[in-house]
């Protein structure tokens, strides 16, 4: 009998190159929603997914869920569309860190006020990889491209932080190398009742080649709860510029707010009779 892992599984040639961290991420995702469905959580035809534009998007060809894939930066808006026409899925957005902190930055930003009842995946190598390496918002100082032959000048923003100041209401790090607990933080980010982010390290084998080393740094923490100042002194412990030190993973920040949903009584409707808006009688 085929395995419910089996059947998340493609037959789409995978492209990646040989070894990137991407083949990790997608073994983390299939292992996680394998769970969910075994467990009855969700099943595999209400899963939606959403994909941005990049080496990471391509994880919509590898698995065997609805979805959209969409445009470069639109992974928010595309997703949260698909829950406004059914609150009953369970949407997962996947995008590039140039894809949601450059092009997409605002629907970031606006998706913690909204508290969308989704998960946003970001796979963050550090560079604009489809396109050959530029630099994107989470690109060390430093860093030599092609665009930049002298060095990235700009100071890197801290996605983390940024997340808490936009009201996010789970907030987690994961490292790509680490299977095991980059599935444990997925299940836990896709079961919030909210807005759900996880920013995944992903060295770039090609391009930024100076981060590869990055995921030997990382450590795993304790989850924490809704204790702000202990999610920003995490945050603050990696500045995304530094290669020395230690760099943690895990889940920063967790709480409870009324999602989107919850908030809006016709989509809360929806989802207490489990139908969609042509089954819904006013
Ligand atoms: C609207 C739009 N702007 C720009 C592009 C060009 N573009 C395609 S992929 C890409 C880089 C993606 O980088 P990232 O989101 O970090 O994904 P990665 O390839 O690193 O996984 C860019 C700039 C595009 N396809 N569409
Ligand atoms: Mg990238």
């Amino acid at each position: 009998m085929t395995s419910t892992k089996e059947r998340l599984r493609t037959d789409f040639e995978i492209t990646w190159c040989p070894g990137c961290y991407n083949f990790m991420i997608l073994e983390s995702v299939k292992r996680t929603l394998a769970k969910l469905i075994d467990e009855k959580f969700t099943k595999q035809e209400d899963i939606a997914i959403v994909a941005g534009i990049g080496c990471h998007a391509k994880i919509f060809d590898y698995l065997n869920v609805s979805g959209f894939y969409g445009l470069h930066g639109r992974v928010i808006p595309i997703a949260t569309g698909i829950k406004l026409g059914n609150p009953n899925l369970k949407v997962i957005g996947f995008s590039g860190d140039g894809d949601a902190y450059s092009e997409g930055m605002e629907h970031f930003i606006h998706a913690g006020r909204f508290n969308t009842n989704m998960t946003l995946v970001v796979h963050d190598n550090q560079a604009f990889a489809l396109t050959t390496g530029q630099p994107t918002p989470t690109t060390q100082e430093g860093y030599k491209s092609k665009i930049e032959p002298q060095g990235e000048h700009n100071t890197p923003i801290n996605p983390i932080k940024l997340a808490l100041a936009s009201g996010i209401t789970f907030i987690a790090r994961a490292n790509s190398n680490d299977i095991e607990n980059t599935a444990r933080i997925l299940e836990q980010a896709i079961k919030h009742n909210g807005f759900s982010f996880v920013e995944i390290i992903q060295p770039c084998l090609q391009f930024n080649t100076d981060m590869i080393e990055i995921g030997k740094l990382t450590y795993k923490t304790e989850d924490n709860k809704d204790d702000m100042k202990k999610a920003l002194s995490l945050a603050d412990e990696w500045d995304y510029n530094n290669k020395k030190g230690k760099i943690p993973v895990g889940i920063f920040y967790q709480t409870q707010k009324p999602s989107l949903d919850d908030k809006w009584n016709l989509l809360s409707e929806l989802k207490k009779k489990k139908v969609g808006w042509k089954n819904l009688k006013r």
